[in-house]
């Protein structure tokens, strides 16, 4: 039974996608020129598409499950179910004003124009916090629409923030933060669902290993309780005797966003020769 999945034909997360199938060990020759191609090593299928038009593609049941920013699941509202997120192209959806406006608040909306490609999100925000404004929707370029006199906000996709500094808009507010999402169409086949099920055991091990580094250090043997308590570790440190009497050598994982804290508490207190490595999958 093969599974099928729509990833991005091109654009920003394309490449993303991609490289994460290949770091779950699935070869697929890089056609995105052709429409589809068959994994080679595993029963998975890929259609290359318009993002926009994947939850639908996913809803029909043309493909089975599908990887699109979490903007484009929350704004088609189709029959879908989030699987998985994926941490990759993140971004967030912000409303913004021109600079020189005195704007601070969505409650100074009333009455307003905003411009925006994403009217779904937009239009149940806006209900939720009582501001009634009118959505013109564009399907492109929203950053020039208040100075071209067609809006006085916008509503959209920021990253850097540079698109809103070279276009002297202000953000005021931060609707949604959004990253690359697996989303599954409902009710799928048993047979099908297995083989996702293979899938996201592959993607969770390789996501878990991004986010943990494997560390080792040497450390007198009289500290080491104290550097094994700041080790939090999968189970517990190995610790292994170095030929030098008096020192261990200590192994485990540490998380990254503990990763600096940890490292500078470890140094305090006496570890050596720490070295930190890159883990390719982690499977607990
Ligand atoms: O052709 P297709 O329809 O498939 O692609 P698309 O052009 O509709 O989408 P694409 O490739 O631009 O983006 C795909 C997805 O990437 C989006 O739906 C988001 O989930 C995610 N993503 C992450 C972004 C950005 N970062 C991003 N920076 N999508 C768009 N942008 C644009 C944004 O619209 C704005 O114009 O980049 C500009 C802002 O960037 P900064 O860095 O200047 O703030
Ligand atoms: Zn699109």
């Amino acid at each position: 039974m093969t599974l099928k999945i729509a990833v991005q034909k091109s654009g920003r997360l394309h490449d993303g996608s991609m490289q994460l199938l290949k770091e779950c060990g699935i070869e697929c020759s890089n056609g995105s020129n052709q429409l589809r191609i068959r994994a080679a090593n595993f029963p998975l299928e890929i259609f290359f598409l318009r993002d926009d038009d994947i939850p639908e593609y996913v809803q029909d049941g043309v493909v089975d499950i599908g990887i699109v920013g979490e903007n484009v699941m929350l704004e088609k509202k189709k029959q879908n179910r989030l699987v998985e997120k994926l941490g990759f192209g993140k971004c967030r959806l912000s409303i913004a004003v021109p600079r020189n406006e005195e704007i601070t608040s969505i409650s100074e909306l009333n009455g307003k124009r905003i411009a925006t490609s994403y009217p779904v999100i937009l239009r149940s925000y806006l209900d939720m916090n009582l501001v009634s404004a009118s959505i013109h929707e564009i399907s492109g370029s929203v950053e020039i629409a208040p100075r071209i006199g067609l809006a006085d906000a916008i509503f959209d996709i920021v990253s850097s923030g540079s698109t809103l500094f070279n276009n002297e808009l202000k953000e005021i507010q931060t609707v949604l933060t959004s990253e690359a999402v697996l989303i599954a169409k409902n009710n799928m086949d048993e047979e099908v669902n297995r083989v996702l099920e293979r899938l996201l055991f592959r993607i969770r091990a390789v996501r878990k290993a991004r986010y943990n580094k494997y560390v080792l250090l040497n450390a007198p043997n009289d500290k080491l309780d104290l550097i094994c308590s700041l080790l939090p570790g999968m189970k517990s440190p190995t610790i292994l005797p170095l030929a030098e009497p008096g020192w261990s050598s200590v192994h485990s994982v540490i998380h990254e966003n503990d990763f600096w804290e940890v490292i500078e508490q470890l140094k305090a207190n006496g570890a050596e020769g720490i070295l930190i490595v890159p883990i390719e999958k982690m499977i607990l």
